[in-house]
């Protein structure tokens, strides 16, 4: 390609656009948002704005575009960028046999919070916003899942609580957006959509929105229980963290420079339960399903989507495998999550009718091992304390009760205390990245990892004779990754040796 036929997005037009990247069809100027979105990173790119750039093609009715914002001070810029380039970013999407890319023009602004955040409480407080949406990872809720609580102490919850003007948390800006709403009575009404991997993700951010009005202004409390709905939703497309790959793709296939250009896998899949305060896209056009309990859906993908990349991903990594990929077709690993999913995960499954989970089991497999993404084995381990707590413990809990072989799940605990040794089989270093535990906290506890484990939340002062045995099972699973090494320590135990 030679330069002069290189063009930013930003100056792209319906006109200039490449007919290979597929510029929206419909007229972006005539877009107005009725969505803000909190939480721009890849997967919102590669999920929700697809569904409604997507649905205004489909229906010509504009008024769902997105106003994209962002509260992180990392994610300045990012946004920043996205923002010069008015919202526009190229999507691949990609498995063995397609690759598709596409300019999505869903993003109507783009908006870092930090920098004014005033213009932020008032976009979140137009009236024509109906839904608010959030990807802000298990750790934007600020709530601790075991004990199912609001973390009022959280020095950035405190701070929200005296500092008005200048937020830090998602609950600081939506307190005084909603202060404004409930002025309009029935006319603020609005829908708060999570659209993370937590949980009743729904509920969650219900109940911890709702513990911080009560310190922050409990008056509040009565409007939003009856303007505001909180639906539960599962959401699902593996994308892998952006990086320069993607861009360089779309450059040499399109000539055309993007900054915020993502891929992701060609699966997608968004279930929410149809519970809309003030209206909502008739998103079933577009192949989103609605229902009146996700729950079964969202247990499903977590405990054997989310579950296996994390019973792959840890010892997958101390293997050597940068690449899930990769790491899935390593006929050990393979067997070891699907063993994981058939005899461990499924059997704690409710059946779904639409869904069946044998076929569901075959097909993650595949997507697991789809060359052309090549997730990253440090994105799926990245944060791994508090994913474990979230898809595992649940399953472990009832593998427990049902009295099941625990031989798996130990091994898995195993190999991540292991993995925060940030060293792999080959004496290698493995990059690591933990929100949950400091620094501090993983050198602390070098010569005693089991002790990260046997906290209130997951092992307790005094664990009953069940988790006794399974830290048991740990610790000797631990003591044999470190003598033998990960992989040939699973080899054998998988041979049964
Ligand atoms: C991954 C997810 O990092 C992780 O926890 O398991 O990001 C996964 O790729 C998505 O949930 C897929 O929908």
């Amino acid at each position: 390609m030679s330069q002069s036929n290189v063009l930013a997005i930003a100056e792209l037009t319906a006109d200039t656009c490449p007919p290979a990247l597929h510029w929206p069809a419909y007229n972006r100027s005539d877009v107005v948002p009725g969505i803000a979105h909190i939480g721009v990173g890849g997967f919102h790119r590669a999920h929700q704005a697809l569904y409604l750039d997507d649905y205004m093609a489909r229906t010509g009715e504009l008024n769902w575009g997105i106003c994209g914002i962002g509260i992180r001070p990392a994610d300045k810029g990012f946004l920043d960028t996205l923002a010069r380039q008015h919202g526009l970013y190229t999507l691949t999407e990609k498995d063995d046999d397609v690759i598709r890319d596409r300019v999505i023009g869903s993003l109507t602004d783009v908006l870092f919070a930090p920098d004014d955040p005033q213009r932020v409480v008032d976009t979140l407080a137009q009236p024509g916003i109906r839904i608010i949406s959030t990807t802000i990872t298990e750790g934007g809720y600020l709530y601790d899942f075991e004990q199912q609580r609001f973390f009022h102490d959280h020095p950035d919850v405190q701070h929200d609580l005296s500092n008005r003007e200048q937020p830090k948390t998602i609950y600081g800006y939506l307190w005084q957006a909603l202060e404004a709403r409930s002025k309009l009575g029935a006319g603020g009404a609005v829908t708060l959509l999570s659209c993370d991997n937590v949980p009743h993700n729904g509920d969650v951010f219900r109940k911890a929105l709702l513990s911080f009005l009560e310190q922050a202004d409990a008056t509040l409390c009565d409007w939003v229980s009856s303007q505001v709905s909180f639906p539960n939703s599962m959401v699902d497309r593996i994308t892998p963290a952006p990086g320069v790959a993607d861009q360089q793709a779309v450059l040499k296939r399109h000539g055309v420079v993007d900054p915020c250009a993502v891929g992701a896998e060609t699966f997608i899949q968004w279930v929410i339960e149809d519970n809309f305060k003030a209206g909502r896209p008739a998103l079933e056009q577009v192949g989103v399903q609605f229902t009146s309990d996700v729950s079964p859906y969202e247990t499903a993908k977590l405990r054997l989507l989310n579950g296996s990349h994390l019973m792959m991903g840890f010892i997958g990594y101390l293997a050597g495998y940068t690449r899930v990929d990769n790491a899935i077709k390593d006929p050990v690993i393979l067997q070891l999550v699907e063993d994981y999913m058939t005899l461990d995960a499924a059997p704690t499954l409710t059946p779904i009718a639409d869904m069946p989970l044998d076929a569901y089991q075959r097909q993650l497999i595949e997507r697991f091992g789809n060359s052309k993404i090549a997730d990253q084995q440090q994105r799926i381990c990245s944060d791994g304390y508090a994913k474990l707590k979230n898809y595992l413990m649940p399953v472990l809990a009832d593998v427990m009760a049902a009295g099941g072989d625990t031989s798996r799940l130990s091994l898995l605990f195993a190999s991540f205390l292991k993995y925060l040794d940030g060293v792999n089989d080959a004496g290698e270093p493995m990059p690591i990245i933990e929100f949950n535990l400091s620094e501090a906290q993983r050198e602390a506890s070098s010569a005693d990892r089991l002790s990260l484990l046997k906290v209130d939340a997951l092992f307790g002062e005094r664990p009953d004779d069940n988790r006794t045995r399974f830290l048991e099972d740990v610790a000797s699973h631990l003591a044999g990754i470190r003598s033998r090494g990960a992989y040939v320590y699973l080899q054998r135990m998988m041979q049964g040796g």
